[in-house]
């Protein structure tokens, strides 16, 4: 049923647009109860305001920690309205119904963002805030909740509508938004807690997001699809600013975010880096003596299937860069700033989605990682498993020589960052063939191999680009034929992380073909 708005009760602490909010209510004849810093705000805009505190009659206390706890406002917010104890307990209690709260939260997680020290996180948890909405939120047969600067018009234009009522489609829908905040809230404070205290993955954890945009379609056009923010301010396609193009499609966030990730892995201080990623698969990553001719590298890995493709770099954007990515289509550049000159470069092409952001994201940060099966979740630590080259143990008659350790270490980060079964070929510090997603071992390094060979015949070279090649494998060759078929490519050093029950066969089938062999210890597999 309809509702009619007589009193609400503001408590805000991002103040964005609250005067207008303030005076549209007045002038309806609402009455209007307010905390501290928002009664201020208020009445220095000329609003007639009731403190709380004078209906609760007891001050803020506690450095605001408690403001609003009280019987008179919880009991205001939710009593029901046609039920007679209710209503004679209010009557014996003096209590007066509150049927519009419009709330936001003490900023917990701008707070955290901002690095602030642990007892000035703590101090920003909220506790009356989400109480109030909470208990509106229950009550949304009689009560509105508002939780969300954006609905302010929302709820003003409900009133005009309905005579100063709320429509109970509207106070449902606001409700539902108002758990999701609370919930969202708190599982920002929990995974903070386990920040803090350090704690893995396996511990009890909450999952929430903060919306931020709806998307077109999800994955498939038939899927509908959104994009939501952990409120964790990371440098990422999350947090990135979109300078130009289209609004990002869910496949583009998901690959952009593995071409974030994996060109994130160099240091931009060593040199620059390229990454090229389609389908979430890098299709060409390359180091260079300039970010130009790391593109040119990368993009030499397979020009066909760069076509369409996201590109990623570990330094701004700059001018030589941006006309080159500029020479074929591209869906998306994301890098770590642009010069003035590479956006206007960009700027020529409007379709181009350029998005910056304020650094890369930190390879080695421990995060949890979610992925959904039918009834669950499973979560684990991030794989921000590294390997330098003391981690390295050469099992081979042959040693590799430096030029071959640095490819394949190279090698080893860009395999991390391929679906397994991961196959990648590298020489010169670039990619020139990879091999992902395939259920077989020797299937990823026949795939691999087979894109060396025809990017080759592309060039018009003489010989695959594979020749002379290091390879990397994101898990134990089980059996020599992997190996075997890297070596016939033209592989002459390889990095994998051993342990299989044939590794001596494997071993010696690769003293037998003359290659150099390093174990890492360590698997990364990627599904
Ligand atoms: O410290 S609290 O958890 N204790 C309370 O009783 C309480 N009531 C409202 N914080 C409380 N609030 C929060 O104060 C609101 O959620 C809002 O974010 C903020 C508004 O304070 P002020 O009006 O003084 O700026």
């Amino acid at each position: 049923d309809l509702h009619p708005v007589r009193r609400a009760l503001i408590s805000v602490s991002d103040k964005t647009g609250l005067i207008d909010l303030g005076q549209s209510l007045e002038a309806r004849g609402i009455e209007i109860l307010s905390t501290g810093g928002t009664a201020k705000a208020l009445r220095d805009a000329g609003v007639t305001v009731k403190d709380v505190a004078e209906v609760t009659d007891f001050p803020e206390m506690m450095d605001g920690r408690v403001k609003t706890l009280h019987p008179m406002v919880h009991g205001g917010l939710l009593a029901l309205r046609h039920n007679d104890e209710h209503l004679a307990s209010m009557e014996e209690h003096g209590i007066w119904a509150i049927d519009l709260l419009v709330v936001n939260l003490y900023p917990f997680e701008a707070t955290v963002a901002s690095g602030a020290d642990y007892d000035t996180c703590i101090e920003n948890i909220d506790i009356g805030g989400p109480a109030m909405i909470r208990a509106a939120a229950k009550n949304h047969a009689f009560v509105s909740v508002v939780v969300d600067v954006e609905d302010y018009s929302k709820l003003l234009g409900d009133l005009d509508q309905h005579d100063g009522s709320t429509c109970p489609k509207l106070r449902k829908k606001l409700a539902q938004k108002a758990y999701a905040r609370t919930a969202a809230y708190d599982a920002a404070v929990s995974n903070w807690m386990a920040g803090a205290l350090d704690l893995k993955a396996p511990h009890r954890r909450a999952f929430a997001g903060e919306w931020k945009q709806t998307l077109r379609y999800g994955e498939n056009s038939h899927q509908q699809a959104a994009f939501y923010t952990d409120g964790s301010n990371r440098p990422g396609v999350a947090t990135a600013q979109q300078l130009q193009g289209k609004e990002l499609s869910y496949n583009n966030i998901n690959d952009t975010d593995a071409a974030f990730e994996l060109v994130a892995e160099f240091d931009p201080t060593d040199s620059p880096a390229v990454a090229i990623i389609k389908h979430a698969n890098p299709c060409g990553v390359a180091l260079g003596d300039t970010l130009a001719d790391a593109y040119q590298k990368a993009f030499d890995c397979d020009r066909t299937s760069a076509f369409g493709g996201i590109v990623a770099l570990n330094q701004p954007l700059d001018a030589d860069t941006a006309t080159k990515i500029t020479e074929i289509f591209t869906e998306v550049v994301i890098a770590p700033g642009a010069s003035d000159e590479a956006r206007e470069i960009f700027a020529a092409k409007k379709n181009l989605r350029l998005l910056l952001t304020d650094g890369l994201p930190d390879p080695r940060e421990p995060l949890t990682a979610f992925k959904q099966v039918s009834g669950g979740l499973l979560v684990q630590d991030k794989d921000v498993g590294y390997i330098g080259l003391n981690d390295l143990k050469v099992v081979t008659e042959k040693a590799p020589t430096n030029e071959q350790l640095r490819d394949l270490l190279f090698a080893w980060k860009v395999g991390k960052h391929v679906k397994s079964n991961a196959i990648v070929y590298v020489k010169d510090r670039a990619t020139v063939g990879v091999g992902a997603g395939q259920m077989s071992r020797l299937d990823s390094a026949n795939v691999a191999a087979a894109k060396a060979q025809r990017m080759a015949d592309e060039l018009s070279l003489s010989e695959s680009l594979a020749k002379g090649s290091a390879v990397a494998s994101d898990a134990f060759f089980p059996f020599p034929d992997g190996l075997l078929e890297a070596a016939a490519a033209g592989a002459t050093c390889v990095i994998q992380p051993g342990g299989s029950m044939r590794d001596d066969e494997v071993i010696a089938a690769a003293n037998d073909a003359g290659l150099a062999m390093v174990f890492t210890g360590m698997r990364h597999f990627r599904h």
